[in-house]
């Protein structure tokens, strides 16, 4: 299938030469010298880490790492919330040529084993409280060490030991398509699969947002940057940290979120830059505590990872009129970024509330009509495609979930419908793809149906979004018992809940006879989802 391309948009800021070639560590360690000295991490309990003890931190760790047989290739998962060593450890695998998976330290042990199993990793690192969820039953097929960052349980390490250890780090021949990370995403269909994540793509991706005479993203080596959004999620790892690093900011990390705590930590750390979720930016705009604390330093509030209701942008200026709010569109296989509001950038052009902003530049856009794959002019919804050096490689061990994904041209197809307009301005208006967004976090359909399909009282299931207040969608499944069962809905929520992280719980279990199917017997979600509306 070859489709001629007639509709290609572009950023508005022109392409710039990227030096994508070098290790992801070696380009965001780039400034060292100057900024050795500078702030580059501190805790919400006030610990700080110059960029100096960070680089110097994340050697004695690789080093350790090296010591206990990690090489070039290996994966490491990373079992964190936001912390320093979260940081250090991402540094040591890349210092190696090895690459950090991550995942949720709130997932269950089956998830966690899953996903263990899918990247073989050979190191955990984490608390010592989620150890007893890394199940080593077949320890012939999966053998890995486990570091915690606390005081380690019998058969662990601690990392403090680990990572104390003196020599040199040996030299390691990067090539800039070797995988750096590898976040987990279910992308458009099916089953959560890891995501191949380059040195080149992440590279890419920082520079296309905050290099240039005129960076689409203007961060200053003076800013204070929230990091309240989980490192594991590709948006706070990369727009955060990685960005945040490249500049020579300082990144404020918080464990988890609680709103006060937070409003301390932003008018206390006088936090300038605040990239945020939008059941964030409604707390900001909308929680009655904002009014106690001084913020006044919030100077940007990016908005990512789902969409964000038209009303807030209103209530949000009301509140904090001195800072930009725009969004950015992002999806971990696009290396995350795809498109920003050009407002974000040093010389800041006006843009529509409501947009995702423009295609990062040094990349291609097209919408396609979703059916015939011919691209669309501007102002037709279509699905939205994405090209360029920053998307990801490929799914890990999947050549055929990665054909789907991207086309021989190379063409990246997100699963997301929206439009350009007359000034380059993106609208997401819907999502074509199953995915389910509980805030920005997702749910695979899928995944919750193959375990439902394990109970013996259930014949068939299919789960889709409904639409929520406060968490923008949550998940709710269409159930066929079998013959004269009787299982009830807090049985079969119950069942999940069990078996899964908080947020991709069920939160309706609806029965029925059958459940609509095609004639090759694809679940028809749209016509369950228009059912939902009826119930
Ligand atoms: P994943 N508006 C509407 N939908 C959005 C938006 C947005 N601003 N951002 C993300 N999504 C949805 O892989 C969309 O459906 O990545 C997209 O395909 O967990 C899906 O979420 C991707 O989900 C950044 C950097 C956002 C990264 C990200 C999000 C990465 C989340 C902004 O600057």
């Amino acid at each position: 299938k070859s489709y001629q391309t007639t509709h290609i948009f572009k950023s508005k800021l022109p392409d710039i030469p990227i030096n994508n070639t070098i290790p992801l560590h070696t380009y965001s360690f780039q400034k060292l010298p100057q900024v050795y000295n500078r702030p580059c991490l501190i805790t919400s309990d006030g610990k700080e880490y110059t960029y100096g003890d960070v680089h110097r931190a994340s050697r004695s760790l690789a080093l350790g790492l090296f010591n206990l047989g990690i090489r070039k290739g290996d994966i490491i998962m990373i079992l964190l919330p936001n912390s320093p060593e979260f940081v250090f450890s991402f540094w040591a695998a890349s210092m190696l040529g090895a690459a950090s998976t991550l995942a949720n330290p709130s997932y269950t042990s089956l998830e966690i084993t899953k996903q263990l199993k899918a990247t073989k990793a050979k190191i955990v690192i984490t608390h010592a409280m989620h150890v007893h969820k890394l199940k080593q039953d077949q320890p012939e097929e999966n053998t890995f060490t486990v570091i915690t960052v606390d005081k380690p349980p019998e058969k662990c390490m601690s990392f403090s030991t680990v990572s104390r250890n003196e020599g040199e780090l040996p030299e390691v021949d990067i090539n800039p398509d070797d995988m750096v990370t590898l976040p987990f995403s279910s992308g458009t269909t099916g089953l959560s699969k890891g995501v191949v994540l380059t040195h080149r793509s992440l590279v890419t991706n920082v520079a296309q947002q905050v290099e240039g005479e005129n960076p689409n993203l203007h961060l200053k080596e003076e800013d204070v940057v929230l990091c309240v959004l989980p490192l594991f999620h590709i948006y706070a790892l990369h727009c955060v940290m990685l960005c945040s690093m490249r500049v020579g900011c300082k990144v404020l990390l918080m464990e988890k979120f609680e709103m006060r705590a937070m409003l301390e930590v932003v008018e206390k750390h006088r936090v300038s830059v605040v990239m945020a979720v939008p059941p964030l930016v409604v707390a900001l705009s909308k929680n009655p505590a904002v009014e106690e604390y001084e913020l006044s330093s919030i100077r940007m509030v990016m908005s990512g990872g789902a969409s964000l209701a038209n009303d807030i942008e209103e209530a949000f200026r009301s509140r904090l009129p001195q800072a930009i709010l725009r969004q950015a569109l992002g999806m971990t296989e696009s290396g995350p970024v795809i498109s920003m509001s050009l407002s974000f950038a040093k010389y800041p052009m006006k843009t529509k509330s409501g947009s995702c902003g423009s295609v990062i530049r040094n990349a291609e856009m097209k919408i396609i009509d979703p059916l015939t794959g011919s691209s669309l002019p501007r102002n037709m919804s279509g699905e939205i495609c994405i090209r360029g050096p920053q998307i990801m490689k490929g799914y890990l061990n999947n050549e055929k979930a990665t054909a789907e994904a991207i086309d021989e041209e190379g063409w990246l197809h997100t699963g997301d419908i929206g439009y350009v307009d007359d000034d380059d301005e993106l609208f997401v208006v819907d999502r074509l793809k199953e995915l389910i967004k509980f805030k920005a976090f997702q749910v695979a359909p899928v995944e919750l149906e193959v375990l439902l399909m394990t109970h013996p009282s259930i014949q068939d299931a299919a789960v889709v979004p409904q639409k929520d207040d406060v968490a923008g969608e949550v998940p709710v499944a269409f159930v066929v018992r079998s013959s004269n069962d009787s299982i009830t809905e807090d049985a079969v929520k119950d069942f999940i809940a069990k078996q899964v992280v908080f947020y991709k719980r069920l939160h309706r279990v609806i029965f029925i006879d059958a459940i609509p199917k095609s004639s090759i017997g694809k679940i028809l979600r749209k016509e369950l989802k228009a059912k939902l509306a009826s119930y």
